[in-house]
């Protein structure tokens, strides 16, 4: 009943007027982040709808970030985060500012000499020792990023000298970044980053590569992150 009544006299399809209906919902606050939406069965039977017409509407609410799946519990209303596009914070400084916990799962840690494309990203000459480090991301227990780094072998004595937060080891080796270059791209996300992230194959989310700088101009880090659209803002202050 939060739902607004559909009308199958009217020329747009049933699928549409829901998909309309259900983004009504949530721009009115009537439906919040976080709301769980009825199993699809049911949505159709209280609304004298085929389950397919429900599930277009949905699919339609996934891809527009909307609505999230969640492997196994169903479809919830999009909990988003604005993280800011011009402020140069980590990922841990972003959730602790939205009062959430943060913490990562670690896919690999290693040292080893630069590869050709990280030398270009980082300006390092061959054969300079480089730490990467490899993990998912999560806000409070919700998987919401991939992210892999590579660190200037300068900055730190040990891929061990890293514990929940990156940026926090390069503040206390005296390494922060204070200046860096993104690049944004959309994406969709294959099989294993989805299974990590634990939304469907094929979900929609957005790439990004960061390289930082020290003041002195050497590069620092240079990190591949790929963010869930469901859940992530990105907004920046723009002046003229
Ligand atoms: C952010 C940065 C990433 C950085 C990480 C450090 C973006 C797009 N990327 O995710 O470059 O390595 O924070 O986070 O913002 P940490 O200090 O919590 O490990």
């Amino acid at each position: 009943d939060k739902i607004g009544a559909l009308d199958s006299g009217l020329e747009t399809p049933l699928y549409h007027q829901l998909r309309k209906a259900i983004r009504q919902a949530i721009e009115n606050n009537v439906l919040r982040a976080d709301d769980p939406l009825p199993p699809e069965r049911d949505l159709a039977e209280q609304l004298a709808v085929s389950r397919i017409t429900v599930r277009k509407a949905l699919d339609g609410l996934v891809a527009d970030g909307l609505l999230t799946r969640r492997q196994g519990a169903g479809t919830f209303v999009a909990r988003r985060v604005e993280k800011s596009f011009s402020m140069l914070s980590s990922f841990t400084e972003d959730m602790a500012a939205r009062g959430r916990t943060s913490h990562s799962k670690w896919l690999s840690r290693s040292e080893g000499a630069v590869t050709p494309d990280e030398s270009l990203m980082l300006g390092l000459s061959p054969g300079t020792r480089v730490y990467r480090f490899s993990r998912v991301r999560y806000a409070d227990e919700e998987p919401m990023a991939l992210e892999q780094s590579t660190i200037s072998g300068f900055c730190l004595a040990s891929a061990d000298d890293v514990g929940e937060s990156l940026y926090e080891a390069l503040d206390a080796a005296g390494c922060r970044p204070r200046r860096a270059l993104q690049r944004l791209r959309a994406v969709l996300f294959n099989e294993t980053q989805s299974a990590l992230l634990g939304i469907q194959p094929g979900s929609p989310g957005l790439f990004i590569e960061r390289r930082a700088f020290l003041e002195d101009g050497r590069a620092v880090e240079t990190t591949q992150s790929y963010y869930r659209g469901d859940a992530y803002d990105f907004v920046a202050e723009l002046n003229g």
